[in-house]
């Protein structure tokens, strides 16, 4: 058997420190890699366009790999341990210093040598030892020396660089697919301003990202335990992982295994963008792309503050709060509870049976039926401020422990209004409370949730348009066009 000493990354440049050149060139535009490619060249292709085999430890998730940072300065070590933790997090591969009187560690750090690089042993795909130097004067770079750990780290575990460069890059000449970027990578040498794919902002990471996690899963599996119980992240963070604070000014990546998880940013002024479908990027606190979720990701909860927010959920019975402001709450598929807050909110409920949250009691809010166009809209406004609720695909209307059927309510508005008819410019109001108190009192709903199981499909006048559903994202022609309640009159 023979072993041979392969240096994976002799000089990684202080990319952080000279961002590589815009890219100005005219070459032929590049393919766009989905995460599984990206992770695949990680794992394989770089070593193999480089003349190498791919490589790993042999250790698995829930087992230990050995670190001496013996050779560190304190701070250095602190840097180091933070980078571990964060591979860690999403490989469930453990460090630990080795037992005293043991011979070398797995992977040994220095900060003596110039710039940043990692070398291992290898035999037969195997790493037998893995060396991390990043220079002591690395310090200097800020945010960037974190994002250095992590990914010499990430050769010390075998994955190589994004695309087939080492110690210096261009995206114009370099890159082999667009989105070769640190918003997917932290292997990329491509920051997130340098790759036209993306429109994230330049941050550096905390990290593994997307590509990064699922390589480094391909590697040494993916366990299930992962992060697997109820999870809190951003304010309240309950993991005590590198960047999961979700604090503004950086970028990071969530992998979460399973449990009921919740993202909490309610304290927090900015106007958000939060998109929980697995696989996605959000905007937080100002910036662009510098939240990821990985494709096993699923986040139940979340919380905005008092910005102008904008959640979308996904498959599951998801629970999103937009605080004050005017927000955009968007509940995809699963059973959703959606609460606006103050302000006036677009509450789109999405397929399955959801069910929108009103502050304040029943008595306190109008019903708006917008008979206008061969759509109709419901909203719903607070008399006493004026602030005004648009729903879309929503099922039931929860008042403190009262809820009602938005079917019924339909219902009841087009035994008194009459029903939708394409061209009718008419729109109603009515107090709510006088609907549920009239001869014919709105039931209140079910505990089952009783009612259609997506969208309003109640068609008043008994045909069978499907005039209650509205579209997803933009809304139909009635919210398009939603009236100022103030200047409606009360006709209950
Ligand atoms: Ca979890
Ligand atoms: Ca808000
Ligand atoms: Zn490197």
């Amino acid at each position: 058997m023979t072993r041979t000493f392969q240096p994976a990354d002799p000089a990684d440049a202080p990319i952080g420190a000279a961002p590589p050149a815009a890219n100005g060139g005219a070459a032929a535009p590049l393919p766009t890699y989905g995460v599984d490619r990206i992770a695949a060249y990680l794992t394989e292709g770089y070593w193999a366009e480089t003349g190498r085999g791919p490589r790993s430890f042999d250790v698995a998730p829930g087992e230990a790999l050995t670190v001496d940072l013996s050779a560190l300065s304190g701070a250095a070590r602190a840097v180091a341990g933070t980078a571990l933790d964060a591979w860690t997090a999403v490989s469930g591969i453990g460090f630990a210093a080795p037992p005293t009187g043991t011979g070398r560690a797995d992977i040994t750090f220095a900060e003596d040598g110039a710039g940043a690089h990692a070398s291992t042993l290898v035999s037969e795909g195997q790493i037998y030892f893995a060396a991390v130097n990043v220079a002591e004067d690395w310090s200097d770079y800020g945010g960037y020396y974190l994002q250095t750990y992590i990914h010499e780290i990430g050769h010390a575990l075998g994955l190589g660089h994004a695309g087939d460069y080492n110690a210096t890059a261009d995206h114009a000449t370099d890159a082999h697919y667009a989105n070769d970027s640190w918003q997917m990578s932290v292997m990329s040498y491509f920051d997130q301003d340098a790759t036209p794919a993306d429109d994230g902002t330049r941050l550096y990471l905390d990290t593994p990202q997307r590509a990064d996690i699922a390589a480094i899963h391909d590697l040494y599996g993916r366990p299930a335990w992962l992060r697997g119980d109820d999870t809190t992240y951003g304010d309240g963070d309950s993991t005590g992982d590198p960047g999961m604070d979700l604090a503004p000014g950086r970028a990071r990546t969530i992998h979460d295994g399973g449990g009921r998880d919740t993202i909490d940013l309610s304290a927090r002024g900015a106007d958000q963008v939060l998109d929980l479908a697995p696989g996605r990027f959000s905007d937080l606190d100002g910036a662009r792309g510098n939240l990821g979720l990985t494709a096993g990701t699923v986040i139940e909860v979340a919380r905005t503050g008092p910005g102008r927010d904008t959640i979308h959920g996904n498959g599951a019975a998801n629970d999103l709060s937009g605080g004050a402001g005017d927000d955009t709450l968007h509940g995809r598929g699963g059973d959703d509870r959606l609460a606006g807050g103050p302000g006036s909110d677009r509450i789109d409920g999405g397929a399955g049976t959801d069910r929108a949250v009103f502050d304040g009691t029943v008595a306190e809010w109008d019903a708006i039926w917008d008979a206008r166009g061969a759509a109709g809209a419901l909203g719903l406004t607070r008399a006493a401020t004026g602030e005004t609720d648009r729903l879309t695909s929503v099922e039931a209307l929860s008042f403190g422990s009262q809820e009602l059927a938005v079917a019924a309510l339909l219902s009841e508005l087009s035994d008194r209004f009459g029903p939708i008819a394409p061209g009718s410019d008419a729109v109603h109001r009515a107090p709510v409370a006088a609907l549920v108190d009239d001869d014919d009192p709105l039931p209140l709903l079910a505990a089952d949730m009783a009612g259609p199981a997506n969208g309003w499909a109640v068609p008043p006048g008994g045909d069978d348009r499907d005039i209650w559903t509205g579209t997803d994202d933009d809304g139909g022609a009635g919210l398009a066009a939603w009236p100022d309640p103030a200047g409606l009159p009360d006709i209950a």
